[in-house]
């Protein structure tokens, strides 16, 4: 009874007749589901997390597990969750969670905008007695994104303590690929990056990068667009960014996705992440008051030369 409450008062709020809804998820989680003439679309309230774009007349985008959890407790595998105010293990704290505790948050809605083309959705959180427990700052989060014939994120992180405030972001995402092998992601040849599966050594990227084993690299300081080829759905996803110094390009391939208990054992071929990024020495410091925004923009393309 509580849910249909809430969900009703949400709607009543934000609510916009045939377009977006606020319904419940799986799990029972609360989400708000996109339908527009250019675009559907879903953005969890937990970890403000889009797990679906879906432009018109084009293929569902974004990747989400057939194994995915859909609890308080649990990160959503796919989509495109929040990394923040660390990215993977915490330096200074083995049990502190992986890539932050926003992802596994319960976020609160804050606006939902109509334009031509396009449906805004915006949640918002901030610091409390749990979050300062695992870090003792205060800030306030908001998570805006713009479904259309594009899919635009906009993370933006404002200092609201009296101390600088240091941290590094990401935004996770999550693309569907129609097979993996034949794919390539162009635009990170000659960048300089750590590579996750040998000792963070750093390396220099040869040209496109094309995924034959367990991948997990940080591409530092770089601010350039990529692109992702994808042979088999003969599409390319454009993805560009502002504000982010750094990418991270993930798949776990075959045994690391057998270890992960929220992956199907043969979903690696179907993703890939691509995350614009400012993590490592590219964490942004904020003082009092200081805002900071990071943006990336999608875009789903048929490619005509596949
Ligand atoms: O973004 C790549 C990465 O940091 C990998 O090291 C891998 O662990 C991945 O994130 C997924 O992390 P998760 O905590 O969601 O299992």
């Amino acid at each position: 009874m509580e849910a249909v409450a809430a969900i009703a008062g949400l709607n009543r709020q934000f609510g916009i007749a045939g377009i977006a809804s606020v319904v419940e998820g799986n799990g029972g989680l609360l989400k708000v589901r996109i339908t527009s003439p250019h675009a559907t679309g879903e953005m969890y309230l937990h970890g403000a997390q889009v797990t679906s774009w879906k432009p018109t007349g084009a293929e569902e985008a974004l990747f989400l597990s057939s194994r995915s959890h859909f609890e308080d407790a649990h990160a959503i595998r796919g989509g495109v969750p929040i990394c923040f105010p660390w990215f993977g293990d915490k330096a200074d704290d083995a049990k502190a969670p992986a890539h932050g505790f926003v992802r596994t948050k319960a976020w609160q809605l804050e606006s939902i905008a109509q334009a031509a083309d396009t449906i805004t959705v915006g949640m918002f959180t901030g610091s409390d007695e749990v979050t300062r427990k695992w870090w003792p700052a205060d800030f306030r989060l908001v998570h805006r994104a713009t479904f259309g014939r594009e899919l635009s994120l906009e993370l933006m992180v404002t200092n609201t303590g009296a101390k600088p405030l240091r941290f590094e972001e990401a935004l996770h995402a999550y693309y569907r690929v129609g097979s993996i092998e034949p794919a390539r992601v162009q635009g990170l040849g000659g960048v300089h990056y750590l590579d996750k599966t040998d000792s963070n050594r750093e390396r220099v990227q040869q040209g496109d990068i094309v995924i034959v084993s367990e991948t997990d690299r940080v591409y530092l300081n770089t601010e350039a667009e990529v692109e992702l080829e994808d042979p088999v759905f003969a599409r390319r996803i454009g993805v560009d960014k502002r504000n982010s110094r750094t990418t991270v390009v993930w798949n776990p391939w075959i045994e690391k996705a057998r270890a992960l208990s929220d992956l199907g054992d043969d979903e690696w071929r179907q993703m890939i992440c691509v995350e614009c990024s400012n993590v490592s020495d590219f964490a942004v410091t904020l003082a009092p008051g200081q805002q900071h925004t990071m943006n990336t923009t999608v875009r789903v393309a048929p490619d005509t030369a596949s």
